[in-house]
């Protein structure tokens, strides 16, 4: 309990501060050969959004936020490849991806932590490593949950078999 009330204090201290820029990626195109599994709404208030999407293993798929969507980490407006401020690093080590930015968008197959991997605004080719249903959120600290806002969409494309073999 000290621990969190050390944390909220010194968030809101750090949050008083500017903004720092937002990561922005070149926009991902979905091929024309690519086939819509499924569109879904992630909320970025929500530990886990259920996807209902069932990712196979050995199939390859491409992962896209179209446009410029938004969400909110407090005050502070983001697109799904996340933000970056100097200001919080004390705190990345709990972020749930610390290797993430603030607020990317990060799935997963079945929650499994071993099957995590960021999403930001779009992955032009994915390989998971498991079959399973894929979860999604937004990168942040448990128990920060409560102060974000916004929901991106996603789309997930299964690319076809025969032109997205692993070379490796
Ligand atoms: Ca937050």
């Amino acid at each position: 309990m000290l621990r969190l009330g050390i944390i909220t204090a010194c968030a809101t201290l750090v949050f008083a501060g500017c903004a720092c820029p937002q990561i922005k990626r070149a926009a991902i195109t979905t091929p024309e050969c690519a086939v819509l599994k499924g569109t879904c709404s992630i909320n970025s208030h929500k530990h886990w959004n259920d996807t209902s999407i069932v990712l196979e293993a050995g199939h390859a798929y491409c992962l896209i936020v179209p446009g410029h969507q938004k969400w909110q980490d407090w005050g502070i407006c983001s697109g799904p490849d996340g933000y970056c401020r100097r200001k919080l690093w004390l705190f990345e080590f709990w972020r749930r991806m610390p290797q993430a930015h603030w607020f990317a968008l990060v799935g997963s197959v079945d929650k499994k932590k071993d099957a995590r991997f960021v999403i930001g605004s779009g992955l032009a080719i994915y390989y998971p490593s498991r079959t399973g249903r894929l979860f999604c959120y937004a990168n942040d600290v448990y128990g920060f949950y409560w102060n974000n806002s916004g929901t991106v969409n996603l789309s997930v494309y299964e690319l076809p078999k025969l032109t997205t073999t692993p070379t490796n």
